[in-house]
């Protein structure tokens, strides 16, 4: 009985498209980068690395080369997911409770925000910052307050979400890494209804390192594709989904 509830074409219909994409371009970069959040202009790069006294935030014109600026954490800051709005960087902390806000011009610290819970991921819709906190649910702030106004449940397909990691909005869409999964979800920001998958695991380098996984996705407005990369990856991907937003 539980058997044929589990296989009924109801659940079968539900499980989102496996997307197919095309790989575009690759770029070295340094293996020594505990990748949590990534974001592109089209020009410049801006990276977080995590960890306990080794969190940084830096700005790249070129990922493989030295970066043009880098700020330093406090020891008992560990660097989460960021993302550029407007003029300015947010990003996040894992147990701090606090989001850092930085001018993106010159990385020239602009204050703190404060939040209840943890901080893994984040991106933005252009009028909202989306974040994830390692549950199943994103929630919309205010880019000035950083007060929730709304949450989403991200749901579909038959599996219980959790672990959402770094986010990346493109297209109408939010992409996200899964925390020790090599799949990317892409999530219909209304709703929270996983609307396709991606899994990079044909990409992910054979590292031998448990928290080697996939996490950092970059939207490239230029392109029209998603640079993708992990912890410790040596190289960044620039992947073109197939029939998705
Ligand atoms: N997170 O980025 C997925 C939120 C956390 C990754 C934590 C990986 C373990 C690092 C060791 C932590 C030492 C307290
Ligand atoms: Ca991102």
């Amino acid at each position: 009985m539980l058997f044929l509830l589990l296989l009924s074409p109801l659940t079968l219909a539900e499980t989102p498209p496996s997307v197919p994409f095309s790989v575009l371009e690759e770029r070295q970069r340094p293996a020594d980068h505990f990748t949590q959040g990534l974001y592109f202009d089209g020009q410049r790069w801006w990276e977080s690395s995590g960890l306990y006294g080794r969190s940084w935030l830096a700005e790249y014109s070129d990922p493989g080369a030295s970066p043009l600026r880098r700020k330093w954490l406090a020891e008992n800051r560990f660097a989460e997911g960021l993302t550029v709005f407007g003029d300015r960087l947010y990003l996040l902390t894992w147990k701090a409770g606090e989001v850092q806000i930085y001018r993106a011009a010159d990385l020239s610290p602009l204050g703190l925000r404060r939040y209840a819970g943890e901080g893994w991921g984040l991106t933005s819709d252009g009028e909202h910052l989306i974040m994830s906190n390692g549950s199943g649910k994103l929630t919309f702030r205010d880019p000035e307050t950083f007060a929730v106004l709304r949450s989403v449940e991200v749901h579909g397909g038959g599996e219980s979400w959790k672990w959402l990691n770094e986010l990346e909005y493109a297209n109408g869409l939010i992409w996200a890494n899964i925390w020790q999964d090599s799949r990317l979800i892409a999530i219909d920001p209304k709703s929270g209804e996983v609307r396709g998958l991606i899994d990079l695991k044909q990409l992910t380098p054979s590292l031998h390192h448990p928290d080697a996984v996939a996490n950092g996705i970059a939207w490239d407005r230029v392109r029209n594709g998603l640079w993708v990369t992990g912890k410790y990856w040596p190289k960044l991907y620039l992947i073109r989904p197939h029939g998705l937003g």
